[in-house]
């Protein structure tokens, strides 16, 4: 039996998102702490970033990484669609959380309690996509949770927590829909910070 330590915050966007994989697996885990941006961290990352994962002699960062080892190492139920273009598509979604909804909603929110005109604008422009994308369906790509779902969760509940959130998040009924379905799984209230 593989043990599974995972290295990092539990107040992280991207540490919850594995952690949420691991708990949709029904895997279980070892949360530990990181000495932040010392050599021990540098050592684990060295990029300075968490999660870090480490079971047996293989030490992973990324996020996607890490999760896309979860779910092929392990037994349980799988977070990625059966089909190529499924696959895709999850992974379209996971690259827009990271590459645009991260720097747009979690990075430029962390600063302060007092973004700027442009932050908040780039960060609603975001949510608005988002949101039409959620419309359409349960979840990001329709009926099912898939991966780009536990992305997405916790860079929302994080925004979610911000004073600016009721401008941010105004009229964003398919968000508020999803966020409700999203919260009521084990995965999300087990790895609330
Ligand atoms: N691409 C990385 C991003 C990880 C990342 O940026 N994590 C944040 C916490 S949510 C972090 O380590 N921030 C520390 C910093 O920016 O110095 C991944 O997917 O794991």
């Amino acid at each position: 039996m593989k043990h599974i330590e995972l290295f990092g915050f539990a107040g992280s966007t991207y540490v919850r998102t594995a952690r949420m994989v691991c708990a949709e697996k029904h895997v279980e885990y070892q949360l530990k702490p990181l000495e932040f941006r010392d050599e021990s961290h540098r050592a684990l990352h060295p990029f300075l970033r968490m999660p870090v994962m480490r079971v047996g002699e293989l030490v992973l960062y990324e996020t996607l990484a890490i999760a896309t080892y979860v779910d092929e190492a392990f037994e349980g139920p799988r977070p990625m669609p059966g089909n190529p273009a499924g696959r895709a598509r999850a992974l379209q979604w996971v690259s827009t959380c990271s590459g645009y909804l991260y720097p747009d909603l979690v990075q430029s929110l962390l600063k302060g309690d007092d973004p700027s005109e442009d932050e908040l604008n780039a960060a609603r422009r975001d949510l608005e996509i988002v949101d039409l994308q959620l419309r359409e369906g349960l979840f990001l790509l329709g009926s099912e949770a898939y991966l780009c779902d536990l992305f997405l969760a916790p860079m929302i509940a994080f925004a979610q927590a911000h004073p600016a959130a009721p401008r941010l998040f105004r009229a964003l009924d398919g968000i508020m829909a999803w966020r409700d379905r999203i919260a009521s799984r084990n995965s999300f209230s087990e790895t609330q910070a």
